[in-house]
């Protein structure tokens, strides 16, 4: 079998595309995913001579062009990474922080589409119970979540008590302290030998209820934000919008978004792959970004529409409001926003971002420091660097040394022979007096012979000999 008979299918002209989940496409999540990993014909080349050879080609890496001459694999690494996932399943941790009564158990109810929290009472608490409220608790409530085979494993961590009290100065406290012990849990984690069993506790997103005042952010709500902005992905909510009219909605959005603006508090925004999405996609995060604060109604209620509907929404004496229809409120934008296109954005940015600076923070106050020279042989092109640096002084070294025995050897040998020179001349001058000598001595010889020659043979006079006597005494 071909690669492209067993897990490509092509669909258009240009592209060729990943066989469809099972189930009947509700897992979008999964699906926009592996539309991110959708493989264009353009990046696959089939040569016409080779039909089983593929050169890959990417417009902006150089990328070595390989040819594949046979079945290779990695088309099916896609499923692979959706197999794995639909094992184990998917984790979100929300919190979520507003005034008793706002319809905060409500939401995740509709979120979810489940009833993770029973509405006592009908959420409405008595005066009683409220006095007694004295301080902010946390409450966590854990749920897994199955649709269509994908397993979501869901905590809600619940703050009740967050601005009931009389003096709810310090309401922000028990709320920052959680967050920031999950980040200790995890760091602890982390740091433990084994790592393998690393549970992600961490607050993913931190859903904040306004008050339906129509004014503009209170007090209380800056304090609050500008506590947590930096730890946490804050996604303010208009809570119970279906008591605003549309126009108080839209000036009471202005004025939130002006009010963040001023205190310069970070709210969660969706990133724009303007490279990985297409038009439609794009289009529906940027209406997405420009409903934030979401207005939201909740409901889990099925009420009947005048045009026969059964619908989830609340029912009034002049209509329906529905839940799940963009004219009417926001929720389908929160829910698009934290389950379907950007959950995985949501985990990403709690991990890279905010829970990196905080472990910086916390590494930094503790007295840990980076020692950057544990680190350096670790850099592979500091190291290229000095260790050329090193070869090359050593280089330098061994031609100085190498020069200076040269010199030192031309010099030796320029005084030797210049010694030897002067001991020949000297043995020149002494042998050229010697000759001279012997040739003066020679031509003397010379000249007695001539004389000799020249002047007659005279027998010379022979002497008388001398007379000797005998005897002892003279
Ligand atoms: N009008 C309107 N009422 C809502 C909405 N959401 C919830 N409610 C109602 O408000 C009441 C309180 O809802 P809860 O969800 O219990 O509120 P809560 O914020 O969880 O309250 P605590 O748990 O006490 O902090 C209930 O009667 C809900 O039916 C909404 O969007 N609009
Ligand atoms: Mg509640």
């Amino acid at each position: 079998m071909t690669m492209s008979e067993t897990s490509v299918q092509a669909k258009s002209e240009d592209e060729v595309h990943l066989p469809p989940l099972e189930g009947n496409g509700n897992v979008h999540e999964l699906q926009d995913d592996l539309e991110s990993l959708r493989i264009q014909k353009s990046d696959v080349q089939v040569d016409p001579k080779v039909s089983s050879g593929i050169e890959i080609e990417h417009e902006d890496l150089k990328i070595i062009r390989r040819k594949l001459t046979s079945y290779v694999g990695f088309a099916s690494l896609p499923k692979q990474w959706h197999r794995k996932s639909m094992k184990r399943g998917f984790n979100l941790n929300l919190m979520v922080v507003g005034q008793s009564g706002l319809g905060k158990s409500t939401l995740i109810n509709t979120l979810f589409n489940k009833e993770l929290y029973p509405i006592e009472n009908d959420g409405l608490e008595t005066a009683e119970q409220l006095e007694e409220v004295s301080e902010v608790t946390i409450e966590t409530a854990s749920s897994d979540i199955v649709e269509n085979g994908v397993k979501l494993h869901l905590t809600v961590v619940d703050t009740p008590g967050f601005g009931d009290c009389i003096n709810n100065i310090d309401a922000w406290k028990p709320i920052v302290e959680e967050i920031e012990n999950r980040f200790n849990i995890f760091l602890e984690a982390e740091t433990r030998i084994n790592r393998t069993t690393i549970v992600d506790n961490r607050i993913h997103a931190l859903l904040y209820f306004i008050e339906p005042t129509g004014h503009s952010l209170t007090a209380l709500d800056i304090q609050f934000l500008k506590r947590v902005h930096e730890k946490v992905n804050l996604i303010p909510v208009i809570a119970k919008s279906d008591t605003l009219t549309e126009e108080e909605i839209y000036g009471f959005k202005q004025r939130i978004l002006e009010d963040i603006r001023n205190q310069h508090i970070k709210i969660f925004e969706p990133p724009q792959y303007e490279d990985l999405d297409d038009e439609e996609s794009l289009q529906i995060t940027k209406e997405m970004i420009s409903k934030i604060p979401f207005a939201i109604v909740g409901s889990t209620q099925k009420v009947q529409t005048a045009d026969g509907r059964t619908v989830r929404g609340r029912s009034y004496p002049w209509g329906v409001i529905e839940v799940d229809n963009d004219d009417h409120c926001d929720f389908i934008k929160l829910r698009q926003l934290l389950i379907r296109d950007f959950m995985e954005d949501l985990k990403e940015h709690t991990a890279k971002v905010l829970y990196e600076n905080y472990r910086t923070e916390k590494l930094l106050k503790t007295g840990i420091t980076q020692d950057d020279s544990v680190f350096r042989e670790f850099d592979p092109v500091r190291r290229q660097k000095e260790e050329r640096a090193l070869q090359e002084a050593a280089l330098a070294k061994l031609e100085a040394d190498m020069e200076s025995v040269l010199q030192k050897k031309v010099a030796d040998k320029e005084k030797k022979l210049q010694k030897s020179e002067a001991e020949l001349i000297a043995r020149h001058k002494e042998m050229k007096a010697k000759f001279l000598k012997k040739l003066k001595t020679l031509e003397e010889k010379k000249k007695m012979l001539e004389n000799t020659k020249t002047t007659p043979h005279q027998e010379p006079h022979a002497q008388p000999p001398a007379k000797t006597r005998k005897g002892f005494l003279r």
